[in-house]
C-alpha cells in the first residue's frame, strides 16, 4: 500500500464543478485558512501529497546530516565544533518531528525508510554534493539553510495542521543554522587570502545547487498548482528562488565575494535581480541517483540503518516485557 501512497500525483487541478460536496466542503475550509488535522475528511490526493512532500522533507534532514557530519571531527576550534555538533543534532530532530507529521497521515516511519532505501522516495538534491573544505560548511549554513528557510517560513501557513506546527519550531532551529553559516564565512572572506579564495571557491560550488533546492521552473513543476490549490505550498519553486537571490545577493556582496553568475543585474522595473537559471539537465541527473555523492549518500544511511537494528529490536523486546508483565498483572 505505501508503494501507492508515495507515488506521485501529478495530475491537474479539479475544478469545483468536478468535486463530490466532501471534496468542495474540504476546499472551502483550505480556503477559508482552516487547518486540516489527522482525523478530518481529506481528499487521497491530499494525503498522498502531504506524505511525499513531508516524506521527502524528513528524509532531507536526516540525509542532511551527513555532508555536515563529516566535519564534526576537523571543525577548526572546540566553539565551532560544538556549534556545528549542536546544528546537526537539530538537523535530526527536525527530521524526527517530521516522520512524526508524515504518521499522522497513516504510514509509518519504517515504510517511509523502507521507500528512501529503495529509491522510491526522494531527499532534496542539495545533499549529494560534497563538502571538500571548511568553508563549505559555511557555504552550507548560509545558502543551503537559507534556501530551507526561504521555503519553509511560509509552509508555517500550510493547511495541513501537524505540518505547519512542525515547521514554526523548525524554523526558528534554522535562522540560527542560517546565522552560523553566515558567520562562518565572514570569518573565512575576513581571514588571509587562502581563506579567501576558500570562501569564494565554496560560494562557485554553492549557488547554482542551492537555487536548484526550490525545484524545477514552474513550468516545469508537476505538483505546484494542485499543491498550492491545497495551500501544501504557498509560493510557486520560481517565486521561492527569485526571492532567495534578492535576499542573498546583498549578502554576499557584504562578505565582498562574488556570485559566479555573469548575467547578475538588479533590474529597476522589475524590482528584483535578473539572474541565470541553473544547469537543469544537471539537476535532473541528480534526481535520478546520478549527482555526485548519491550513491555514498545511501550507502551511509542503509549502513546506519542495519547497524542500529540491534537498538531497535532491544527497545521493541523491552515494550513487549512491558505489555506482558502489564497484562499479566491485569
Ligand atoms: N530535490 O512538481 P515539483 C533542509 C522533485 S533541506 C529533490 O516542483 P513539489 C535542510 C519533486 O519531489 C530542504 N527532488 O515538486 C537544510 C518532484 O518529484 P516526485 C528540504 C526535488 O513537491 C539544511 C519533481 O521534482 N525541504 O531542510 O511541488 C540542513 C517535480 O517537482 C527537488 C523541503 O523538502 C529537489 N530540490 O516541489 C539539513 C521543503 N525539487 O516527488 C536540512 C518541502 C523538486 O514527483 N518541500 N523535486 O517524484 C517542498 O517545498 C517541495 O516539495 C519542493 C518541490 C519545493 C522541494
Amino acid at each position: 500500500m505505501y508503494a501507492q501512497m508515495v507515488k506521485s500525483t501529478g495530475e491537474g487541478v479539479r475544478a469545483r464543478e468536478d468535486m463530490s460536496p466532501e471534496e468542495r466542503h474540504f476546499q472551502d475550509r483550505v480556503d477559508a485558512g482552516e487547518k486540516i488535522e489527522p482525523k478530518d475528511w481529506m481528499p487521497e490526493g491530499y494525503r498522498k501529497t502531504l506524505i511525499r512532500q513531508i516524506g521527502q522533507h524528513a528524509h532531507s534532514e536526516i540525509v542532511g546530516q551527513l555532508p555536515e557530519g563529516n566535519w564534526i571531527t576537523r571543525a577548526p576550534t572546540l566553539e565551532r565544533k560544538a556549534i556545528l555538533l549542536a546544528k546537526v543534532q537539530d538537523e535530526a530532530g527536525h527530521g524526527l518531528y517530521l516522520y512524526c507529521a508524515a504518521e499522522t497521515l497513516g504510514i509509518s516511519r519504517d515504510e517511509m525508510i523502507e521507500a528512501l532505501h529503495e529509491g522510491r522516495m526522494k531527499y532534496s538534491s542539495i545533499f549529494n554534493y560534497p563538502t571538500l573544505t571548511w568553508a563549505d560548511i559555511g557555504a552550507v549554513g548560509w545558502l543551503v539553510d537559507g534556501a530551507a528557510i526561504m521555503n519553509q517560513v511560509p509552509l508555517q501557513r500550510t493547511s495541513y495542521g501537524p505540518y505547519s506546527r512542525a515547521m514554526i519550531r523548525i524554523c526558528k532551529e534554522e535562522s540560527f543554522h542560517q546565522r552560523q553559516g553566515y558567520d562562518i564565512m565572514m570569518k573565512m572572506a575576513r581571514g588571509t587570502p587562502e581563506q579567501r579564495r576558500m570562501a569564494q571557491d565554496a560560494l562557485n560550488r554553492y549557488w547554482y545547487p542551492s537555487l536548484m533546492m526550490f525545484g524545477p521552473s514552474d513550468a516545469e513543476s508537476v505538483h505546484s498548482a494542485q499543491s498550492m490549490a491545497w495551500k501544501i505550498k504557498i509560493n510557486t519553486n520560481d517565486e521561492l528562488r527569485q526571492k532567495f537571490v534578492d535576499q542573498t545577493v546583498p549578502q554576499a556582496e557584504y562578505l565582498g565575494l562574488t556570485v559566479p553568475d555573469e548575467h547578475l543585474k538588479w533590474n529597476d522595473e522589475r524590482g528584483h535581480y535578473d539572474f541565470s537559471e541553473p544547469d537543469w539537465d544537471e539537476f535532473f541527473q541528480v534526481l535520478r541517483g546520478n549527482g555526485p555523492c548519491n550513491r555514498d549518500r545511501m550507502e551511509a544511511r542503509v549502513k546506519a540503518w542495519e547497524d542500529g537494528a540491534w537498538v531497535r529490536d532491544g527497545l521493541l523486546a523491552h515494550a513487549e516485557k512491558k505489555r506482558a508483565r502489564r497484562v499479566a498483572a491485569e
